[in-house]
């Protein structure tokens, strides 16, 4: 049996901070795991340091759900993003160590290849709606299926999703939270062109979606999803806080138009009653937040029952090891339905070499054994941590809002 002979964090900031767990076994072969918890890095650090590591010195490394149960029962406090994102870790970790000892990718631990490939969508955005179309297309020449459509809305000074990079995504800076200000009616007002423009500019054999970003209430949103169904989303993202399941019930009385949810989720209880009630589509919780490999294939098997399917978030504040692991439980989950695809900068990219590719909008994981993801050491220890936060976002009255 492989005993786990020692295991630490890794704290590195190649353009944007990365927390990756390193176990190690005594019969030479390693894994990583993701614990990158965006604004919050260093919480996940210490829980994995001075409580988690300790436990896993000596155990067996192929006794994945024994561990998992260990680290989740045996804490006392279920539950948090914290707790899960460092349980993910050791379970992304030990996944790559049962594969490379096996001599497979996960992928064929988990029941082999489901697809060819997994559906990505890339993020099309820009400081007005022609810009942002313009983004789009250059998405559709590169072989994508799938385009996030987000623009500026006219009177707001900064909007959720829309960057300065042209292909890259940095909400999290400065070491306090930017402030932002939010107007829901000049949202609402702007979207419904933002998507009329869109289909008429970009046909209709690409799937269309957009992100909300926790901003409206459920009338809200239901009003929003009703004058978006002439432009047949693929789905209408976070439409509104889900910490209350019900409200989703709200939204699904006024709008067939697909609705997904789930990037801050970390458990199944997070999404058992919007699952069970069938008031979402997709399920977006990740490989790093919610508990790893092991617990976001639990997740799966109770939506694939209620036709609900996955829809991986895959932001870059998700290393490449949390991308390579969504790759692999994409392409042999029963009930995939698409994968976000932000893709990260050649900084983070030399830090984490990975065999994960894209071809024609689709992504596999690569056949190495193991995620096929590796992390050099040498160079993550040039970029050092820097504190960086998610903004905040307020009310043009100055109320807090959700960001
Ligand atoms: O850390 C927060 C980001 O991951 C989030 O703002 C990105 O909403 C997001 C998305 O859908 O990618
Ligand atoms: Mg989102």
């Amino acid at each position: 049996m492989p005993r786990i002979t020692s295991a630490r964090v890794i704290v590195t900031c190649p353009g944007r901070n990365f927390v990756t767990l390193k176990i190690e076994t005594d019969e030479g072969a390693y894994g990583i795991g993701d614990a990158t918890l965006n604004g919050r890095e260093l919480a996940v650090a210490s829980y994995l340091t001075d409580h988690v590591i300790p436990c896993l010195i000596g155990r067996d490394a192929h006794r994945i759900e024994d561990i998992w149960q260990y680290l989740y029962k045996g804490a006392y406090w279920r539950r948090g993003p914290v707790t899960m994102s460092a349980i993910a870790a050791v379970d992304m970790a030990l996944w790559d160590i049962k594969g490379k000892l096996a001599g497979m990718p996960v992928y064929q631990l988990l029941g082999g290849a489901a697809r060819e490939g997994c559906m990505v969508y890339g993020h099309a955005n820009g400081s007005d709606i022609a810009e942002t179309i313009e983004r789009a297309h250059e998405y559709l020449e590169q072989g994508y299926k799938a385009v996030r459509l987000q623009s500026g809305v006219p009177g707001l000074a900064a909007t959720y999703g829309v960057s300065g990079e042209r292909f890259y995504y940095e909400p999290a800076k400065g070491s306090l939270p930017d402030e932002t200000v939010w107007s829901t009616s000049k949202y609402m007002r702007h979207v419904p062109q933002l998507f009329e423009k869109g289909r008429n500019a970009l046909g209709w054999d690409v799937h269309l979606l957009h992100d909300v970003h926790h901003r409206l209430t459920p009338i809200e949103a239901g009003r929003l999803g009703k004058d978006l169904e002439p432009y047949r989303l693929f789905w209408l993202e976070d439409a509104t806080p889900a910490e209350n399941q019900a409200g989703f019930r709200l939204i699904r009385q006024h709008t067939t138009t697909p609705l997904a949810v789930g990037e801050i989720f970390n458990s199944v209880w997070d999404a058992k009653q919007l699952i069970e009630e069938q008031l979402i589509d997709y399920i977006r919780a990740t490989v790093v937040h919610a508990g790893g490999i092991t617990h976001l294939r639990r997740i799966a098997g109770l939506a694939d029952l209620h036709q609900v399917r996955t829809g991986c978030h895959g932001a870059t504040d998700l290393s490449p090891v949390s991308m390579a692991a969504a790759l692999h439980f994409g392409l042999s989950v029963p009930n995939f339905g698409i994968q976000e695809y932000m893709r990260h900068t050649a900084e983070t990219d030399a830090v984490f070499p990975h065999a994960y590719s894209l071809s024609n909008g689709l992504m596999h994981p690569g056949d190495k054994p193991g995620l096929g993801v590796d992390i050099d050491e040498a160079l993550a220890a040039k970029h050092e941590y820097k504190r960086a936060y998610l903004p905040v976002n307020r009310l043009e009255d100055g109320t807090m809002w959700s960001w």
